[in-house]
């Protein structure tokens, strides 16, 4: 396995990019905070590569947090990104290429009568939240400790992914008055959800969650829990958000109410819908969705909302994942399977205890001698240990998220030979921490 080449240009262009912007970064987690040292500056990316400043190739099991599954650039996309551009880049106007996604987004999942286009899944979550409170008049709303929605003021607590990791879950900025409505429960804890919903009867406006979370680590629902939020929604005319912005099109085509069999009343989408363009999107039942400016009382909107390259790269992203009914996911079923497979018989041989949690093509790695089950358990894991893998794989090519809090998904372009080389890599950091 060759060690990285070098990491020059990226060390320069980091120390110039922290002169411009804070951190260095755009967005947190990138800037590896929590696991040290200089992020690559990544200046292409196709199929499961990505390829950074100084030349190193990596394998990549960021995906750009998920939008990339049918693996970097695919040519397709590409095709219709180029046609899409030549008609210009933003008209803040109808265009039929909304309708078409509109029409998709439909098509794949059943629970949607009508769906919003917004830029980002902060957006999304965002404006489902305004939206449940406009439509039940109820102002609380219930978030579950370690779920990451986006940094909406009032969602930033007990926050994970980049909250989690940056160690302020809480953030600085946010005036306590706004997040007083914003009640915590614990995720695979149904009697904690009871107890906050019973604690304030009738001002509940809404329950989100991510059905699988994927922003303390991939920490899948326990049997009856998804479907005990549901009911207790019921019980309290309360609504339930799915927030799809990670698990949408990424674990099933329907995304994780498919999976689970669950009707949430709103979803939030965001990462695949777009394609890796910039598109959130939330939508849910016909009479809820009414309550939508300009057709009622809740106001939303967005220059860049339904923009025309983003709806052109998002619907053929989507088209592709649906031919063949599922083939896609069946495949990378396989392909996820047979990665955790290969993990586990390497942590049998070299007799390490690790919990892998996979669900489909997301999955994580925790060196913990308990099951991961809730956010809690997450924390408990050997970040330490998270750590120095992490940077024992990216001298070796091995892309991930630098943070222990956070998923890894694989795309349709990761070859089993990738995966497998993947294996032997972490089978060499096993016995490197074991000599
Ligand atoms: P964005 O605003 O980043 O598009 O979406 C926010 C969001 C909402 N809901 C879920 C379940 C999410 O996972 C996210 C964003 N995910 C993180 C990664 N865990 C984005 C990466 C980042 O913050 O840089």
């Amino acid at each position: 396995m060759p060690l990285r080449m070098k990491t020059e240009l990226s060390e320069k262009l980091f120390a110039k990019a922290k002169q411009s912007i804070p951190g260095g970064v755009n967005s947190p987690v990138r800037a590896f905070k929590s696991v040290g040292g200089t992020p690559p500056f990544i200046v292409r990316a196709k199929g499961a590569y990505v390829y950074d400043a100084d030349g190193n190739e990596y394998l990549d099991y960021v995906g750009t947090w998920g939008p990339a599954i049918l693996g970097h650039a695919a040519p397709e996309v590409l095709t219709d990104l180029h046609y899409a551009m030549k008609n210009g880049l933003s008209f803040g106007a109808p265009t039929p290429k909304e309708i078409d996604l509109a029409e998709k987004v439909k098509e794949l999942v059943p629970s949607i009568d009508k769906v919003r286009f917004v830029n980002s899944g902060t957006e999304a979550t965002m404006s489902a939240i305004r939206l449940a409170r406009g439509y039940t008049k109820r102002d609380k709303i219930i978030k579950f400790d370690g779920c990451y929605h986006g940094h909406a003021d009032y969602l930033l607590v007990k926050a994970g992914s980049g909250a989690e990791t940056c160690g302020v879950p809480d953030s600085a900025g946010v005036p306590k008055s706004f997040t007083e409505h914003t009640l915590s429960a614990r995720y695979n804890d149904l009697e904690s959800v009871q107890a906050v919903l019973e604690a304030n009867k009738n001002e509940v406006a809404c329950v989100i969650v991510e059905p699988i979370i994927g922003n303390m680590g991939c920490i899948p629902p326990q049997e009856g829990f998804l479907q005990g939020l549901r009911k207790l929604c019921d019980e309290h005319k309360t609504l339930l958000i799915f927030d799809e912005v990670m698990t949408g099109f990424r674990v099933a085509l329907g995304g994780a109410q498919e999976l689970y069999g669950i009707t949430p009343d709103l979803t939030c989408f965001g990462k695949i819908i777009g394609g890796g363009l910039p598109v959130g999107a939330y939508g849910g039942r016909a009479d809820i969705m009414a309550c939508v400016a300009p057709e009622g009382p809740v106001y939303q909107a967005g220059t860049l909302s339904g923009n025309p390259l983003a709806m052109a790269v998002g619907l053929k992203t989507l088209t592709m994942l649906s031919e063949g009914k599922g083939k896609v996911y069946k495949e990378l079923e396989r392909k996820g399977a047979l990665l955790e497979e290969a993990l586990q018989a390497a942590l049998d041989r070299q007799k390490v205890t690790a919990q892998i949690n996979r669900v489909g093509s997301m999955f994580s790695v925790f060196f913990a001698d308990h099951p991961v089950n809730t956010a809690d358990d997450a924390r408990k894991a050997n970040g330490e240990t998270f750590n120095q893998l992490f940077h024992y794989y990216l001298e070796r090519g091995v892309y991930v998220a630098p943070s222990a809090f956070e998923a890894g998904f694989i795309s349709l372009k990761h070859s089993d030979e990738d995966l497998l080389r993947t294996t032997e890599v972490f089978e060499g950091f096993l016995e490197q921490i074991l000599s």
